[in-house]
């Protein structure tokens, strides 16, 4: 088992707000995954931050007429403070305009410089003569040679995944000036990838492929396929980190190179704090190192950085890098530009203190092995067949008879039947069930399999009917709802790495302490007779077709 493991969740772009798509397709499995390994005692460090350089951005700013600056300072809070609303729980979330990542990613590039790992080449970029400024990444649209998608960037296809030269593309347009682009000669530092083939294909391609997703194994080996070119990781542009060398006046670091370094920077923002030594969560053969991507950030994450690191020689490769697909949102793509989307400091403004319901749905509906679709009628009901109906109404049961029969005080058990012993085995199997699937990053299974546990208590319950034995077999009724009581024990414990909120409630509701592994090694009882449970509260409330219809309203009336 690896001595600590090194979490990164993909650095969002702070030149906007978060969205479902991206606590579905990144940050919601990652803070999963991390909090069952911390309740699993693991030494865990879940790093981001935010991605503060780029294109994007800088055009951000041009439309607005703010600077970089402002852009950047104004949407970091705001995703800071998403993040933490949600229960996003970081050990560090950075910033890559920070000190300390304009240090360690210039650090790195000199290293690589020093090693001679770049090639310095003189070629032709796009310029648009109008602006007078090379038109890098963002600052170029076409079409992709590869999937002929026509909004493909300069330096990536979002729809393909494809890694792209401005001038491989179809029809470039500039977006700055909207007029067609010139060649122009430039000098950059270009990283051969292609001298890396035989370093990817042992690594992933014969290493990983059990235990990558077909998504991203089949990713890697179309690029390995279709044949690695160098890349260019310095660019023409006055927004980024200045390439520290001689001869790299006025161009910065390319942002996909300097950006995943930001994980490194992060976690040595945070080990500075604990006053620990960061190097061993990224250079000990013991620790796994797991990057939570979506599907758009795959080669950055399994052919680039990774190549970089290489170089560098002393670092550990991602162990695994389980990318979800895309999530749409009632049929079609998700898209900032024309705010189609489900924005989360909106959605809280609507629906205040249902954050696990959210956390719920986009896990039970994630988009791990395909594009999926988000829908405010599934949202619906899977919050009210679900959540409401098997989750939240099993546990007010169970806690309003014993108020009602037992003063709220867990009553003493009598001899436990077949029926009983079987549903308190379903304690241990579940939980050993929910490890397999989580440490095996299939999420949607997780949070189907702990519902699964929920529907046997409620099945369990009406079943037995103890509010018709009250009279006549009264020790009966205390066995059952003590069983009851150790599945919603359970329940509180087993839920925390998907529904962290509800999780709270419920171990205050059943004045509960006890941990992961009590509940996967359970032995009766979870909770001892005589513990006194505090006055149940509704878990989740239903939502009306009248809550969906006015957010199908909003999406379709605020589309730009
Ligand atoms: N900022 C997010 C994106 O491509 C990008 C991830 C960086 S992870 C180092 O949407
Ligand atoms: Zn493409």
């Amino acid at each position: 088992m690896p001595k600590r493991y090194t979490i990164t969740a993909a650095l969002p772009y702070a030149n906007g707000p978060i969205h479902i798509g991206h606590l579905a397709g990144v940050y919601i499995p990652a803070d999963t995954y991390a909090r069952y390994l911390r309740l699993k005692n693991r030494d865990v460090a879940f790093i981001c931050g935010s991605d503060e350089h780029g294109v994007a951005i800088d055009i951000k700013a041009k439309n607005e007429g703010k600077t970089p600056k402002q852009i950047i300072d104004y949407y970091d809070q705001i995703i800071r403070k998403s993040f933490d609303n949600f229960g996003i729980s970081f050990d560090n979330y950075s910033r890559t305009s920070s000190k300390i990542h304009h240090e360690t990613a210039s650090e790195i590039f000199i290293e690589l410089h020093e090693k001679k790992k770049f090639s310095i080449k003189e070629t032709e970029q796009l310029f648009d003569p109008q602006v007078k400024s090379f038109l890098a990444d963002r600052f170029v649209v076409g079409i992709c040679p590869i999937c002929k998608n026509d909004e493909a960037y300069g330096d990536q296809c979002e729809s393909c995944g494809s890694s792209l030269n401005g001038t491989d593309l179809i029809n470039p347009k500039s977006k700055l000036s909207g007029s067609q682009p010139k060649l122009r000669k430039t000098k950059h530092w270009f990283l051969p990838l292609d001298k890396y083939e035989g370093f990817i294909k042992d690594w992933i391609l014969k290493g990983h492929k059990k235990d990558w997703r077909p998504n991203v194994y089949g990713q890697v080996k179309s690029w390995i396929d279709n044949g690695l070119q160098a890349r260019a990781v310095t660019r023409d542009l006055d927004w980024g980190i200045p390439v520290p060398v001689d001869g790299g006046e006025e161009k910065v670091l390319y942002v996909w190179f300097d950006a995943p370094i930001g994980y490194i920077s992060s976690t040595k923002e945070w080990a500075k704090k604990k006053n620990i030594d960061w190097k061993p969560y990224w250079q000990s053969h013991d620790t796994k190192l797991v990057h939570f991507i979506g599907k758009d950030n795959i080669v950055f994450h399994c052919i680039i950085f990774p190549i970089i690191l290489k170089n560098l020689g002393s670092y550990v490769m991602p162990e695994n890098v389980p990318a979800n697909e895309f999530l749409n949102l009632e049929g079609n793509k998700i898209s900032t530009s024309k705010n189609w989307a489900v924005w989360l400091h909106e959605y809280l403004e609507d629906f205040p203190g249902k954050q696990d319901v959210l956390r719920y749905v986009l896990t039970a509906n994630a988009p791990e092995t395909k594009d999926n679709d988000f829908t405010w009628k599934e949202f619906q009901t899977r919050n009210n067949s679900e959540l409401v109906a098997i989750f939240g109404n099993f546990v007010n049961r169970v806690m309003v008879l014993t108020h009602k029969y037992y003063k709220g005080k867990v009553p003493i058990s009598g001899k436990i039947n077949q029926i009983d012993q079987e549903v308190l085995n379903s304690i241990k199997i579940t939980t050993s069930e929910l490890e397999k699937k989580i440490e095996q990053y299939q999420f949607r299974a997780y949070s189907q399999d702990l519902m699964n546990l929920a529907r046997i208590g409620n099945k369990y319950l009406a079943d037995q009917e103890p509010w018709k034995l009250v009279k006549q077999d009264p020790i009966r009724v205390k066995t059952i709802i003590n069983t009851a009581l150790q599945i919603a024990a359970a329940l509180a414990v087993l839920s925390e790495p998907l529904l962290p909120f509800t999780s709270q409630k419920m171990k205050s509701m059943l004045n509960l302490n006890v941990g992961w592994d009590e509940v996967a090694n359970f032995k009766n009882p979870l909770l001892l007779k005589g513990k006194l449970l505090k006055k149940p509260e509704l878990l989740f409330t239903k939502i009306e077709d009248a809550t969906v219809k006015i957010q199908l309203e909003r999406l379709k009336n605020n589309i730009i």
